[in-house]
């Protein structure tokens, strides 16, 4: 927050004046310090939540607090300690942690903020958005685009929690947020004749059958005017994993060819990112990798999948095991170190910085001690 320099002088004229442009909500720019500064002000801190307390706490609060229908979602939200106690990760990102217990359902709304899902362990719930039902599995990515209904249904025996992205403050901040509940909705059976208890959804969702049928496949015919988000809403692990194996490993030995495999999640008809604010990754560190240090405009949200390692946030070294949640505010510099095959999980809001031309990288060099 910039901060007025300006004192009572002994100049009567010129205090005068101060005080008729604060009369009239003015500010001289002459006066005020802190506007331009030579890198960026990140109020958001680096910050590290843990797996274990993410489940912990998330039980407590399914055992207490029930999802009522015409209620919300069961969730805990990130709150940055740098960010004054509003429930958000990064100055631009929302994470959290959901859970729905067995037979539990979190009814259908929509709102502008985008949001999706990792799933970092278990299965069985569905999601369904719009009119698409989307099953749920481990490693899976799962895109609720902006205005887009969705409603979550856990048919099974066993509770799920998984990882929430949203672009929310930043929505916030161009004040665009708009929310609309979805009374009546829920009732819609997703395909005619098949009722929302149903335990199972269909093998493969409608985005899939249609965008996800193999590499380089779309559907030919017409083609109707392109979403500003991916069609293709389920990104299933299988493929991501096969897709980091494929870079990591030689096909015929088996042979790692190098220590860090890495894929964008993208939209499958232009190759642009899944929605317009954010951007999502997996990256895959074998042991004994050495990524170079570097630091990024933009904020991102790291979810540990596999392994163990450590992430180092401007030389800070955090020690990573599966379930846990990673604040990388804006020009933070950032460092692997992967101790078993490490799987990360990335979302940020570098789709933004791009458009908007303000998107800049640095690689330190590697000389900072690690605290
Ligand atoms: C939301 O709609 C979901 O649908 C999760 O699962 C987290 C956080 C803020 C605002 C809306 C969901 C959310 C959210």
């Amino acid at each position: 927050m910039p901060t007025r320099r300006f004192e009572a002088t002994d100049d009567g004229a010129l205090d005068a004046l101060y005080a008729d442009v604060a009369e009239k909500n003015l500010q001289p720019l002459w006066e005020l310090s802190g506007l331009l500064t030579p890198t960026p002000t990140v109020r958001a801190v680096p910050y590290r939540w843990r797996g274990k307390d993410l489940r912990d706490l998330g039980e407590r609060a399914g055992e207490l607090v029930p999802v009522g229908r015409g209620g919300d979602r069961r969730v805990l939200s990130l709150s940055n300690p740098g960010l004054g106690g509003a429930p958000y990760a990064t100055s631009t990102l929302w994470g959290a942690v959901q859970y729905l217990g067995a037979g539990e359902t979190a009814p259908a709304h929509r709102h502008t903020p985008a949001a999706l899902r990792f799933v970092l362990e278990g299965e069985g719930v569905w999601t369904q958005v719009d009119d698409d039902p989307l099953h749920m599995a481990a490693g899976d990515l799962i895109l609720t685009p902006s205005w887009t209904w969705h409603e979550h249904h856990n048919p099974g025996a066993t509770p799920m929690t998984w990882f929430d992205a949203l672009d929310l403050p930043l929505v916030e901040a161009l004040d665009a947020v708009f929310f609309e509940p979805g009374a009546g909705r829920t009732a819609e059976p997703a395909t005619p004749g098949r009722s929302l208890s149903e335990p199972s959804t269909p093998g493969r969702s409608l985005s899939e059958r249609h965008f996800g049928g193999g590499p380089g496949l779309l559907p030919g015919g017409a083609t109707t005017p392109a979403p500003a988000h991916s069609p293709l809403l389920r990104y299933r692990w299988t493929d991501t994993d096969r897709a980091l194996n494929g870079q990591l490993h030689d096909s015929a030995s088996g042979a790692a060819r190098c220590g860090h495999a890495h894929v964008r999640f993208a939209d499958p008809t232009n190759g642009r990112d899944v929605m317009p604010t954010m951007r999502c990754e997996m990256h895959r560190y074998l042991p004994g990798h050495t990524a170079p240090e570097e630091r990024r405009t933009g904020s991102a949200l790291i979810a540990v999948f596999h392994g163990t390692g450590a992430v180092v946030l401007d030389g800070v070294r955090y020690d990573v095991a599966p379930g846990d949640l990673i604040a990388v505010p804006s020009w933070t510099s950032q460092r692997v170190v992967a101790d078993q095959r490490l799987d990360l999980f990335a979302v940020s809001d570098a789709p933004v910085l791009e458009a908007l031309a303000l998107h800049r990288t640095e690689q330190i060099p590697a000389t900072t001690d690690v605290l």
